[in-house]
């Protein structure tokens, strides 16, 4: 299934005026209004492969009807977010879920959804059928240098898929670690990782990044071997200018200070990407802002402060992703809701004016330097971010189109009710 752009004007018709007048009040209180608009137009998210099916937990997986087969269908979902809000126009690929047999067809197929490839996602956490040597005691910290091996070699050949799909970054998350006290000598576990990274980044093309991606649980659940910031900086920073340090939302012990972690990566000129998604108790996998707008807020207020002293541009120097997994939602309408999400967490984040918020912390005026960040998280840009998406040719209200158009029901009865996609 295909959307045409003129069937998403036909249904921003209905919208328009009121849309002009919401966008009016926001003006009045916008300063700097068309840049912001300006910086939501070129902002993008990739999509990941693995969140356009039904997800599931250890306990069950319950169907969502319609999901994508095979990677040309997880392009074409892709593609039909990207023309419902033109802020979707990559995805990143996870092997061997996704390997792409002939990435030339792939390739073009993606150009005409308008979709170029984010970042090549490895997968040593789980044994493939047929794969010679398990994983189960883990992979590149493995005490078994063939293991280790071949988790090196794994990573190697991502990234030349990657290569012939035009991605340049490699993200490693390493499931790593140990379940119980004993299991695992820390250092030599730290010091085979490394030693695989190095391999591994050593095969890296110039222009590309690789992304250590950290997580503090799960599946092990007494360490892990790149739990935290800390430890993945330790290893970006050991590899080389080309390997920086990968934030996950959800990948934090409970009340982490994320946005100061963001802050300090930014600073040290290690912070290389994010995945989006939010969490109530420990998990990764709810819609992005669902549970924490504020923080989401925080987050990006440092982003958007930490780049601009830095003179990065908001929309390349970065790679900006959603990693979430959808149990009872339909996963393109959580993905909308997601990018929306997003978009407009960056949006108040641009509102916050630097100058004041410094003089004001000069001052120790504790009082108005709150006062400036939830004046901008409270202020109502929703309008803001749907002229961005206006101006590119997208939809004023994403999902609302989405259900009018029944997109849903119509992949139903392409591909059936039963249809499952690879990933978790
Ligand atoms: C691990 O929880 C993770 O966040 C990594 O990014 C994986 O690639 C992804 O989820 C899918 O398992
Ligand atoms: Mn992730």
């Amino acid at each position: 299934m295909r959307i045409d752009q003129s069937i998403i004007a036909k249904q921003n018709e209905q919208h328009f005026d009121a849309h002009q007048k919401k966008l009016a009040i926001a003006a009045e209180t916008v300063p700097d209004l068309e840049s912001v608009i300006q910086k939501l137009v070129d902002f993008q998210v990739a999509i990941p492969s693995w969140a356009l099916g039904a997800g599931g937990t250890r306990f069950g997986r319950f169907s969502i009807g319609g999901e994508p087969g095979n990677l040309e269908e997880k392009i074409s979902d892709v593609g039909l977010l990207h023309a419902l809000n033109q802020s979707s126009g990559a995805i990143s690929l996870h092997i061997p879920w996704d390997i792409p047999s002939d990435p030339e067809k792939i390739k073009a197929l993606a150009a005409e959804h308008g979709l170029v490839f984010d970042a090549m996602n490895s997968n040593t956490f789980q044994d493939q059928p047929n794969q010679k040597l398990s994983y189960k005691y883990g992979s590149l910290q493995n005490v078994n240098r063939a293991i280790r091996k071949q988790a090196i070699d794994h990573n190697i050949e991502v990234i030349e898929y990657g290569k012939a799909l035009g991605s340049n970054s490699l993200t490693v998350w390493l499931s790593d670690g140990s379940n119980f006290p004993g299991q695992l000598n820390f250092r030599k576990a730290f010091q085979h990782t490394l030693e695989g990274l190095q391999e591994i980044y050593a095969t890296l093309p110039d222009d590309w990044k690789l992304f250590v991606e950290y997580k503090a649980f799960e599946p092990n659940f007494y360490s892990m071997t790149v739990g935290d910031w800390g430890q993945s900086l330790l290893y970006a920073q050991k590899l080389g200018p080309k390997a920086f340090t990968l934030v996950d939302l959800g990948h934090h012990l409970p009340n982490a200070n994320i946005e100061q972690i963001v802050s300090l990566l930014l600073m040290e000129g290690k912070l290389g990407g994010f995945h989006f998604n939010d969490s109530k108790y420990g998990d990764d996998d709810l819609t992005v802002g669902s549970i924490r707008p504020y923080q989401l807020f925080l987050i990006f207020r440092e982003l958007v402060e930490g780049m601009d002293s830095r003179g990065m541009n908001h929309a390349k120097d970065l790679g900006w992703m959603i990693d979430a997994s959808h149990n009872i939602k339909d996963p393109l309408e959580d993905l909308l809701q997601s990018v929306e999400a997003i978009q407009i967490a960056y949006a108040q984040a641009l509102l916050v004016n630097n100058a004041e918020m410094e003089a004001a912390r000069e001052h120790n005026d504790v009082v108005l330097a709150q006062e400036l960040l939830q004046n901008a998280f409270r202020t109502d840009v929703r309008a803001i971010v749907a002229e961005a998406r206006l101006r590119k040719g997208a939809a004023l209200r994403p999902l609302e189109t989405y259900r009018n158009l029944k997109v849903r029901a119509s992949l139903i009865e392409e591909r059936g009710a039963v249809s499952r996609a690879s990933g978790l």
